[in-house]
């Protein structure tokens, strides 16, 4: 076994990745992501104490936060990245040390090993990694649960530097990610405090969930209710992928007036939806689906593609001349547009576009989208009419990921066979098993909601709270709605965990229940929560709708 990583769904048998990912992760980049994750525990360390001592280091904030996000699936493969940043973080370790020490204070002598061990070159790194992995966790129960919330704070971080680089961020939020990576270094945490921490790593999900629509919403709109042409035009293009909404914005600008279109792919099509882009005649629409269809679509795209964060999928030679990565997005060979105070210039990217045939045209019409909490809300009378005469019995919601597996079409067969009188919630990715179907509406209400990005699944709980007002209903489990939640990477850890902070129950999780939940542990979320898996479209549809 060269490394061990089972974060995903698509972990190798179910099990794990034990040679080379499935998502091509290589072990090398595998053990030193296992190995930064290690070092962000002693920065946390420090840090925690160094708060309490009134001195917050905020570069350290900020490094955790884009560390754990780096390292969500699909996001960065680059070996020279990870080993800068697992050097940086012994830096801000020592940082927070010596702060720690100006400030006279002391800390306890048995400090865990990962507050503790140095190292500085390629070999000790990888000699640390090996000893340091998830497997050294020996208890299945004690790792189970370790990861689960390590998983739910990558998360975490995902949603909170997407709302940083839009000027929004939390101290809280901050430090629970922290205080959940010391939590992971303590032996002697029983299994329910671990469970515990668990359900508040919840709790602020829902929090930086809040946060993000605050920063998505109050900079670029509410998003509306939108026609999007799938389509293409006759110029030469840069297509944008990823969920990283300023760099979307920065490109449009920079792009204005070249003759270089703009088009989304993936989980940046939810940019249609936002008045603020709406301003642009160049932003053509959206091309192609779900993330791991880009090898074929960033090759018929022919222009160059802007990678904002996951989920990249390693770039064919055919196309990878043509493929740019910003943010804490890395493949090594790739090349890299940095930032600087937030500014980014693609120039590069537009001058390589203008020189680009036109993209090829994979198909043809509009899809309907943009049904977020505000857009919802002004249909509330419409709605509720609807479920008051019976012409909605039921919403699903089916947000959440796709994945490349043959096993998800299960989820466009569940979405083509649910009956007529049942709306669709979606969110995130995983919509592209069904948004395309034309499922007709009920009296105007499209059979399909998409709220946005899996980064706006609050929509989708905030609408739920909303209707359980409306209703008059003591708890939100009493409203006719199913959730059919597909998962993939560590975004739908969190917002699963934010689920189950707002006391949403019997959530159905596919296409296979974690790899990382211990048989324990995955019993205690079924007695507590009613969380199950899936079986066959028939049997889901007559257990969860009819
Ligand atoms: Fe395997 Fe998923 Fe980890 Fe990639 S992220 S190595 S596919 S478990
Ligand atoms: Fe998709 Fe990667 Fe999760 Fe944002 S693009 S939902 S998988």
């Amino acid at each position: 076994m060269s490394m061990f990583c089972y974060q995903c769904q698509e972990a190798a048998k179910g099990t794990g990745c034990t040679v080379r990912g499935v998502c091509g992760k290589t072990s090398d980049v595998a053990n030193l992501q296992d190995l930064l994750i290690y070092t962000l525990k002693g920065i946390s360390i420090y840090n925690l104490e160094a708060k309490k001592a009134g001195v917050n280091n905020e570069r350290a904030d900020k490094f955790v936060m884009e560390s754990l996000f780096a390292t969500i699936t699909n996001a960065n493969f680059s070996n020279q990245d990870f080993t800068n940043r697992v050097k940086e973080a012994l830096e801000i370790r020592e940082e927070i040390k010596t702060q720690l020490k100006n400030e006279n204070v002391n800390l306890e002598a048995d400090l865990h090993d990962s507050a503790l061990w140095y190292d500085d070159t390629r070999e000790g790194f990888e000699a640390k990694a090996r000893e340091i992995g998830i497997l050294s966790t020996e208890n299945e129960d004690v790792r189970s649960l370790r990861e689960l919330m390590i998983y739910g704070v990558k998360g975490m971080a995902a949603y909170a530097e997407h709302a940083f680089v839009l000027s929004h961020k939390k101290q809280e939020i901050f430090d629970f990610m922290q205080k959940a990576l010391v939590a992971t270094t303590k032996d002697d945490l029983s299994v329910d405090e671990l469970v515990a921490l668990t359900m508040e790593t919840g709790k602020y999900g829902v929090e930086v969930m809040a946060m993000l629509d605050e920063a998505n919403t109050s900079t670029y709109g509410n998003p509306e209710i939108t026609k999007v042409n799938i389509g293409v035009r006759n110029n030469p293009a840069i297509l944008v992928s990823g969920h990283d909404l300023k760099d979307f914005e920065q490109l449009l600008e920079q792009t204005k007036g070249t003759g270089v279109d703009v088009y989304t792919h993936s989980e940046m099509l939810p940019a249609n939806y936002y008045p603020a882009f709406k301003k642009y005649d160049h932003f053509v629409g959206n091309y192609g689906n779900a993330w791991w269809k880009q090898d074929k679509e960033f090759e018929s795209f022919n222009g160059p593609i802007l990678m904002t964060t996951n989920c990249l999928v390693p770039p064919k030679a055919s196309y990878k001349d043509r493929v740019y990565t910003t943010g804490v997005v890395g493949f090594d060979g790739l090349k890299h547009i940095e930032g600087k105070d937030g500014a980014k210039d693609f120039t590069e990217i537009i001058e390589l576009a203008k020189k680009c045939d036109a993209p090829q045209e994979i198909e043809k019409g509009e899809i309907v989208g943009g049904f977020a909490h505000n857009a919802v809300l002004g249909l509330a009378d419409k709605v509720v009419e609807a479920v008051k005469t019976g012409a909605i019995k039921k919403f699903v919601v089916m947000a959440g990921c796709d994945g490349r597996m043959n096993s998800r079409n299960y989820y466009t067969d569940f979405a083509e066979q649910l009956p007529q009188d049942s709306v669709i919630l979606t969110a995130g990715c995983a919509k592209y098993r069904y948004n395309k179907l034309n499922l007709g509406d009920i009296g105007g209400i499209p059979r399909v909601l998409d709220a946005g990005q899996c980064n706006d699944s609050y929509s989708l709980a905030v609408i739920a709270l909303k209707l359980k007002e409306v209703f008059g209903l003591e708890d939100v489990n009493e409203l006719p709605i199913a959730y059919n939640i597909a998962w993939y990477e560590q975004k739908a850890v969190i917002v699963l965990l934010a689920l189950l902070h707002l006391g949403v129950k019997n959530i159905h999780l596919g296409p296979t229940l974690p790899a990382f939940l211990s048989p324990n542990v995955a019993n205690v979320l079924v007695e507590n929560f009613g969380i199950a898996g899936i079986t066959d479209v028939e049997t889901d549809i007559e257990k969860m709708v009819l």
